[in-house]
Parts: C-alpha cells; sequence; structure tokens
C-alpha cells in the first residue's frame, strides 16, 4: 500500500536536529522560543472506576467498561506552558498507576508502578503535577496490568496547544481502538499464552472514538486538523484517507514540515496529526485502514456548510518544541536487541514460587519476549531487576535498535523524544517516542539523557510487554 513518496537522505545526514531534510524541497518548520509561562494551573479530577459504556453506536452493546470519569475517554486539553494538576482516585479493585505518554515528566510523575512510584491502591489517590514542555497529542493510560486495564477502556487524550502558526478551521480527535467484547458486550478474554507469543490478541469490534465508522461533520472546503491516536493493545493499522487531500504534520506530537499522505504504519500508543482539506458541501472523506485483505473503513468525514473557499491546499508546518538536540560525534553507541524466547517460561522466585497476576504483580506468569537475553520481570515489579543499561545525565546515546523476531513492535521509551536517525515513512530525523520495528527489521533512534532517574522502555504491543518486551535505563 505503500508507494515511494519522495527520496529520503541517509539517516546520519538527518541526525542534527533542525536538519530535516528531504530531497524535494520543503518549508522549514518554525522552532519555538523557550517554555512560555501561562502562568495557568489545569486541574483534573481522573476517578478510575466500572461503570457502564455503550460501544459501537445507539445500536451497540452496553460493556462495564472502565473509565476515568462519565466521559470514557476524557480529552485533557493544555495550552503550552500550562501547569497540569491531576488528582487520580482509584475506585477499582486492583492497582493502577497513570503514565502520561509521550510528555517529559519528571521522572516521580511518569506513573510506572513500582519503578517510579508506589501503586496507587484500591480506595487510594495520587496527585500528578507537571508542566509538558512539548506541544502535541499525547495519551494517558495506567502502567499495570495494562492488557486488562486498556482492554477495558482506561485511557485519555492529552493534548498540548500552541503549536499552530495558521489555525485550522475545525479540529478533530480521532482514537482508534478495538474491543475485546462479545454480541452481548461481554469482555472476551484479553491475552492468550498463544496470542502472547505472536501478534496478540485483537478486537472483535473495531472502533473510532468508541463508534463503528462515526460520520464526523466537518466544515466543507475548510482546512482540518484530525488527531490520530491509536490506543489499542495490539493493532497496527496502516492509514490512509480517501477523498479529500491530506498531510502529515505530526508524528507523536512532533511537528514535521508538511507530507502528502498516501498510508501511515500506525502502531499502538502512536500519534499522527493531519492536515485535512475538508470535502465539498454534502461530499464525504473516508478513514480507511489498508493493513487487511479488503480495506476497513474507521470513520467518514462529512462536509457541511455554508462552505469555505481555502484555494490550493497548503499545509503549513507546526512550531517545534525545544529539543536538546543529540550530538553525532560524541553519542555513545549502544544496541537493544528484541528476542523471542525459545521456550514459554514461567516466571520463577528465588523461593520457587511462580508469578500470577496477584497482588501487586504487574506481569503475566509466563514470559516469550526479551531485551537483550533478559525477560523482566523476571521477578516481578516489586523486585527490580538491574537496568538495561547506566546513561551519563547530559550525554547524547545512538541506539541501535534490533528486532530479531518474525513479529512487529512498536519499541516506546519513557522519559525522552529520541530523533529516529533512519528513514521511516517517508521522513529522516523526526523526533518521535514510539518507533514501530518491522520483522527483522532495524533502527537507530538518538536523544539527550537530560532527565534523571529509572526510565521504562518497551514494546507496546501490551501482551509483548507483559511477558518480558520491558525494561528500564537509567540516567544519573
Ligand atoms: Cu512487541
Amino acid at each position: 500500500m505503500r508507494i515511494a513518496r519522495r527520496g529520503l537522505l541517509a539517516g546520519a545526514a538527518a541526525f542534527a536536529a533542525g536538519s530535516m531534510t528531504a530531497a524535494t524541497p520543503v518549508r522549514s518548520t518554525p522552532v519555538a522560543a523557550a517554555l512560555c509561562e501561562t502562568g495557568r494551573t489545569v486541574e483534573r479530577h481522573l476517578v478510575a472506576a466500572q461503570r457502564p459504556h455503550r460501544i459501537g453506536g445507539a445500536e451497540g452493546p452496553v460493556v462495564q467498561a472502565w473509565t476515568f470519569g462519565d466521559e470514557a475517554l476524557p480529552i485533557v486539553r493544555l495550552r503550552r506552558g500550562d501547569e497540569l494538576h491531576a488528582h487520580v482516585e482509584n475506585r477499582l479493585d486492583q492497582h493502577i498507576s497513570v503514565h502520561w505518554h509521550g510528555i517529559r515528566v519528571p521522572n516521580a510523575m511518569d506513573g510506572v508502578s513500582y519503578l517510579t512510584q508506589p501503586p496507587i491502591r484500591p480506595g487510594d489517590s495520587f496527585d500528578y503535577a507537571f508542566t509538558p514542555p512539548d506541544t502535541g497529542t499525547f495519551f494517558f493510560h495506567t502502567h499495570c496490568n495494562t492488557i486488562e486495564q486498556l482492554g477495558r477502556g482506561l485511557a485519555g487524550v492529552l493534548i498540548v496547544e500552541g503549536d499552530e502558526t495558521v489555525p485550522f478551521d475545525a479540529e478533530l480527535v480521532c482514537v482508534l481502538r478495538d474491543w475485546r467484547v462479545d454480541e452481548q458486550g461481554r469482555f472476551t478474554p484479553f491475552t492468550s499464552a498463544t496470542a502472547a507469543a505472536k501478534a496478540g490478541t485483537f478486537g472483535r469490534l473495531r472502533t473510532v472514538n468508541d463508534q463503528v465508522v462515526p460520520v464526523m461533520d466537518v466544515p466543507a472546503g475548510g482546512d482540518v486538523r484530525v488527531r490520530l491516536l491509536n490506543v489499542d493493545p495490539t493493532r497496527i493499522a496502516e492509514l490512509g484517507v480517501e477523498g479529500a487531500d491530506a498531510a502529515a504534520i505530526a508524528v507523536d506530537g512532533n511537528g514535521l514540515p508538511p507530507l502528502p499522505l498516501e498510508t501511515w504504519r500506525l502502531g499502538p500508543a502512536m500519534r499522527l496529526d493531519l492536515a485535512m482539506r475538508a470535502p465539498g458541501l454534502g461530499e464525504e472523506a473516508v478513514l480507511f485502514d489498508y493493513f487487511a485483505a479488503e480495506p476497513i473503513p474507521l470513520a467518514r468525514f462529512r462536509g457541511v456548510g455554508p462552505g469555505i473557499d481555502r484555494g490550493r491546499f497548503d499545509p503549513q508546518p507546526l512550531i517545534l518544541s525545544d529539543f536538546p538536540a543529540p550530538d553525532p560525534w560524541t553519542a555513545e553507541k549502544l544496541r537493544l536487541t528484541f528476542q523471542a524466547t525459545a521456550v514459554a517460561s514461567d516466571l520463577v522466585l528465588p523461593d520457587g514460587q511462580i508469578l500470577r497476576y496477584a497482588d501487586g504483580m504487574c506481569l503475566s506468569g509466563s514470559t516469550h519476549w526479551a531485551i537483550n537475553r533478559q525477560s523482566w520481570p523476571e521477578a516481578g515489579h516489586e523486585r527490580l531487576p538491574p537496568a538495561l543499561f547506566d546513561l551519563q545525565r547530559g550525554r547524547s546515546y545512538e541506539i541501535e535498535l534490533v528486532n530479531a523476531t518474525q513479529n512487529q513492535h512498536p519499541i516506546h521509551l519513557h522519559g525522552v523524544t529520541f530523533q529516529v536517525l533512519d528513514p521511516r515513512q517517508g521522513t529522516a530525523g523526526q523526533r518521535a517516542d514510539t518507533v514501530l520495528l518491522g520483522p527483522r527489521d532495524r533502527v537507530r533512534i538518538a536523544f539527550v539523557a537530560d532527565a534523571p532517574g529509572d526510565w521504562m522502555l518497551h514494546c507496546h504491543v501490551i501482551e509483548h510487554q507483559e511477558t518480558g518486551m520491558m525494561g528500564y535505563f537509567r540516567v544519573a
């Protein structure tokens, strides 16, 4: 489904920050001045609880979802420079902690149970407070028993505004996720040993904003910003729009020179912002997933009046946030190899106890995957293994990510935004927080280890993560 879009430079040429160059001329992307201080604090009360939630549409089943509020998919909107105060209350019967995916937060706010904070126990609460340094499209989810918690719907969207030089006529937020439910709305298993050892467990009901092929009204002829988020634990989509011109303008919240959209492979946890010229009055454009035998329609965009005449489609680049540029000359080179373990093995503690999901544990009972031959957790989240590597604060690192398996793995690093040095999806030097590795694929990323703490590094196919494909690195 992919066709060659542009000539690409070798990754090395695109290493330096701000040199995101393609062979055809592109507009440069403006860079923001220092973080502006709005002095504004945004308070949000997020109460994790089970609530009935109708999915799929008016005729769809009602599921017993786990959500952060009456709104099943809360959207937290900040302006650049705003501080977020999120009071998180746990009314579920199991541990939670909230991770702010892609946001460069202080380590204590990163929301990884046992690694960066004690879990929020049932009945307890925790206050998160931070000022996101970057604009863009992000999301938040729990980081403990994530396969079930995310599967039951526990997530939200976080948008940091302030990156537009020209305002759009409208904005859409499109959250892609599948529901693992039967026709009566009962949840079906979130995982199995067979699926966890392969591509993972897929849902039966595919939704955008929890609707099946929703019709979304857009101002006819206008320019629309479409924020696409894949919050599914498993599904990789190959997205494209038919019936409208569209350009990729941000990856994981980070601007890029507008790139005409053919299709875009969006793995779990990845985000893509589009600029789209809305269809004419009464016309429709369709968002498709082409990663299937037949293209699957996901959402319809319908042009509604009075109609806008914007002339030629000419999307403008977003403003890039400040970013510590990795230094290619001094960067230390490391390698991470993502592997399948030969035999699924039980997680056995030194005292002989075999781990299962239980109080205090955030893992499954067996491992199928490893990073650099190490399956974490071999001893649960409570008993930390050594870090995959220790990084020196302020130093540049170049990491080669090697996929030694036949499966795809969206690899996510906490605590940093990295540059993807090798060409990916028509970009080179793109900033991201999650990068999709194809089977037997390899890609180099680079970043400055500027934030002290222990940071997770894992596959975002959650069943892979929870059966061994996770670890952490230490910045000190
Ligand atoms: Cu994976």
